[in-house]
């Protein structure tokens, strides 16, 4: 068995759950935030067969969009008299994941 961890944006988590239980995958969604841009994302908690692993990290690659944003060149400053020329774009997404062995799973 497999423990499937994705950290996904806002916008994609809604979609990629629906797919997952559409698949009877199961998934736990942790409310989160990224420290570089400190904008809300989900952690995404699968535990999967080890058959189904390739399943889940194709429909994450589907519904997980990559998406370029604009931050302030010193991350955490938010004055609107910073303006564009200030800024540097950044790529965010599709889906960071790390897959991970589970040594024992039981439901109690
Ligand atoms: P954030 O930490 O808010 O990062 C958002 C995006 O900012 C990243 O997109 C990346 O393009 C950029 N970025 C992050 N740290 C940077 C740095 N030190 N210098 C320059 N650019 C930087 P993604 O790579 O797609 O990551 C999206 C979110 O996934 C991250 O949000 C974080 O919550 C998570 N994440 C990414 N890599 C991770 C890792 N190795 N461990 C834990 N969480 C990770």
């Amino acid at each position: 068995m497999k423990l499937v961890v994705a950290i996904v944006q806002d916008r994609d988590t809604d979609l990629v759950v629906e797919t997952l239980n559409a698949r009877s995958l199961r998934v736990t969604r942790v409310a989160t935030s990224g420290g570089f841009l400190g904008q809300g994302n989900a952690t995404l908690l699968i535990g999967v067969d080890d058959a189904q692993t390739p399943l889940v990290l194709d429909l994450l690659r589907k519904a997980c969009h990559r998406r370029n944003m604009f931050v302030p060149m010193a991350a955490g400053i938010t004055d609107t008299a910073y303006g564009l020329h200030s800024q540097i774009e950044v790529e965010v997404g599709g889906a960071t994941v790390f897959v991970f062995n589970v040594e024992h799973f039981e439901q109690v």
